[in-house]
């Protein structure tokens, strides 16, 4: 019988953990439930089975045991931790194929109800490229970019073309490493064939190719992602919104949506407003249709038109649970087969939309772009026609929600720093070199049943706050910060370090940065690269005093994004479990490849890829990081005695004292 947990090992949010109990209740199993009665495979979880052919499974748990074939525990776990990082990486970069396919038909006029919204920006991606923009119309430019996008995925020699945005040493080091990703698809394949028995045996040789892969999506198809997504639908600026069940209406039509391509979502947005919709909901007995996310479409929606998240991964089965969801529409990625049997105790009805991607039980209407519009009108019309069969007796929607401010792309906080005719960087890098900002941290990734919901994320962002380190984050890492409150303008401020707060206050922005959804991680590349090229820290990304983390990590795209962020210089940590862990205390052949992906890619590359079980170890390793790099560039150790004197809580202070006394604080002496 499996162990039980207490609520708040569940979960540390006080929705999530009301609609638990509503499971428990009812007698629905769901992911916390099914963690518990799964203890995962010891020997699996460690990296250490191989089933890449018909001999095995080959359980290896011995020192000095080999399979079949004669393969050893390093190499077994290197194959395995590339065959992940592969997957993730084809997932991203397929997602950022589908949008350059987008973008091409958008362009030719062949895609319903799409438009390109951001010229600015596609002149800018252009001009990456020596793609001519003088005297040409958009849909010239597009044209091109998108042809030169998909070109990416099939090319078979030389180097994919956005490798060119890193700063210059980095690309050396790749080209000495020969780690260049020559066409996205290419590395792909060539991992699958390099890890399939009898091939490539050299666990660093395997693990090199795994950085070349993971580069093809962070450098390649995600980047290329984030450029089109805001191309087609905007770049995102900040905007209210809120997260958390709390954002699904008793008297609405809700339907989430629920995946990753902005393509769909976007569009139900659009369909949503549109008064025959509205319309069509309130012949339904409904006040009108109430639209809101799971997962990253949450964080596309989110960021650039202001649609509520219902929230992160963790939540898309206690969505359902509210009784109160008409429809959950599902493109790819993230989601659980779960929801179909879910949704059986309700009414809600789970709708997929994409050709890759079908739930067996689920209502399938294929979206495609020709007919986007239509087609997502219809799939409204599918979810109003569902409200008259909701049982207001089965409803109940925790109260529970947060405002938030999201949507600080590159581009955004370039702009924010100095203003239309100032953008820059400068203001963020002295604030680094002064030590107001000790560091820079990005929290991201997933949500993962084997420890409390949003519980790793939030002590570890609270603790870096408290010690000046500026936090951006992504994914569903920031729909956790968001559901706490630390995403809206100045709250949470009092709990931030003295220097982070003058920052702050005087910028006028969260301590805490929400840039966006997984893909757009590559928006964090873009932003170190910016500030490496502004100056004062370093020469590339490996110097500046960052750290990235996903603490409650569970998907190989995390394993690829943490690949790509190391292979760009970074300290990556995540919390939990290794998939290359090894059996420690029963052999010692184990960690090999636990070594070299961290000291081994550190020399090779300057980033270090790290496991850590607890919240406390990854706060230590992230600061202890942080001031080395300080230190060896030379900067001020971190001194928040030094900080806190000035901006709001200092002009508070200021506005009680006498006007005399005011002055000699402001000016050193009582004299006009
Ligand atoms: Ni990222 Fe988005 Fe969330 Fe993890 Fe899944 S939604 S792409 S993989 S679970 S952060």
């Amino acid at each position: 019988m499996a162990k039980k947990r207490e609520l708040n090992e569940y979960s540390t949010d006080p929705a999530a953990q009301q609609m638990i109990l509503r499971a428990e209740e009812l007698g629905i199993g769901t992911a916390f439930t099914r963690a518990d009665e799964m203890a995962p495979c010891n020997i699996g979880g460690a990296g250490m089975c191989c089933k890449q052919c018909g001999m095995g499974p080959c359980r290896l748990t011995k020192d000095g045991s080999v399979g079949i074939c004669g393969a050893t525990i390093d190499t077994i776990q290197a194959r395995n931790l590339t065959r992940a990082i592969a997957a993730g990486a084809a997932a991203h970069s397929d997602h950022g194929r589908d949008m350059a396919f987008l973008l091409k038909a958008t362009a030719n006029k062949e895609a319903e109800g799409y438009a390109i919204r951001d010229i600015a920006k596609l002149r800018m991606v252009a001009a990456y490229y020596d793609i001519p923009v003088q005297g040409r119309s958009p849909e010239e430019i597009a044209n091109d970019l998108a042809d030169l996008y998909i070109a990416q995925y099939g090319q078979q020699r030389g180097e994919i073309v956005p490798v060119r945005r890193a700063p210059a040493k980095r690309q050396q080091i790749w080209r000495e490493q020969d780690v260049v990703p020559r066409g996205i698809d290419r590395e792909v394949v060539e991992c699958l064939h390099r890890t399939h028995i009898g091939d490539d045996q050299d666990p660093e040789h395997i693990l090199n190719h795994a950085i070349r892969t993971a580069l093809a999506d962070g450098w390649g198809g995600s980047m290329m992602a984030t450029d089109i997504s805001d191309i087609l639908f905007g770049t995102p600026a900040p905007i209210l919104g809120q997260a958390n069940l709390g954002v699904i209406k008793q008297d609405m039509v809700n339907v989430v949506v629920h995946g990753h391509e902005p393509s769909l979502s976007e569009m139900i947005v659009a369909a949503s407003q549109d008064p025959e919709i509205i319309a069509y909901a309130k012949a339904a007995g409904a006040r009108g249709v109430n639209l809101s996310g799971i997962c990253c479409t949450a964080n596309e929606i989110l960021m650039r038109q202001g649609i509520p998240a219902a929230g992160n991964f963790l939540h898309q089965e206690l969505s359902i649970m509210t009784g109160a969801i008409e429809a959950m529409v599902v493109d790819v990625q993230c989601i659980m087969q779960a929801l179909v049997e879910l949704a059986t105790h309700f009414h809600t009805k789970i709708i997929t939309t994409s050709p890759k991607v079908r739930l067996k039980g689920a209502t399938h209407i294929e979206f495609e772009e020709e007919h986007a519009l239509t087609i997502a009108k219809q799939i409204l019309k599918t979810a109003i026609d569902n409200f008259k069969n909701r049982d207001t007796g089965k409803v109940q929607i925790p109260q529970v929600k947060e405002d938030l401010i999201p949507g600080f792309s590159h581009e955004y906080i370039n702009y924010m720093l100095g203003g239309s005719f100032r953008a820059s960087f400068r203001p963020l890098n002295d604030a680094i070199i002064s030590g107001r900002i000790r560091g820079v941290a990005a929290i991201v990734g997933c949500n993962n049943p084997r420890s409390s919901q949003d519980y790793l994320h939030n002590v570890v962002t609270k603790e870096l706050l408290k010690q000046d380190v500026l936090v951006v984050q992504t994914g569903c890492g920031a729909i956790a910060s968001a559901k706490l409150g630390l995403l809206l303008g100045e709250a949470g401020l009092s709990e931030v370090g003295p220097g982070l707060r003058e920052i702050c206050e005087t910028v006028g922005i969260p301590p805490v940065l929400h840039m966006g959804s997984c893909v757009d991680n590559t928006r964090i590349l873009t932003v170190l690269t910016q500030v490496v090229a502004e100056g004062g820290l370093g020469d590339d990304i490996d110097q500046v005093p960052a750290v990235g983390l996903a603490p409650e990590w569970m998907s190989e795209k995390a394993l690829a994004i943490a690949t790509y962020c190391v292979a760009s210089g970074a300290y990556v940590i995540f919390g939990g479990a290794s998939p290359v862990s090894g059996m420690p205390d029963r052999v010692s052949d184990s960690d090999l490849v636990l070594k070299y992906i961290s000291e081994g890619w550190e020399k090779k590359f300057g980033g270090k890829l790290e496991f850590m079980p607890t919240p406390e170890e990854m706060i230590q390793k992230t600061l202890e990081h942080i001031d080395k790099k300080r230190a060896a560039l030379g900067l001020p150790a971190y001194d928040p005695a030094r900080f806190g004197k000035s901006g709001d809580t200092r002009m508070s202070e200021l506005e009680k004292l006498p006007l005399a006394e005011r002055r000699a604080a402001i000016y050193g002496t009582a004299a006009d």
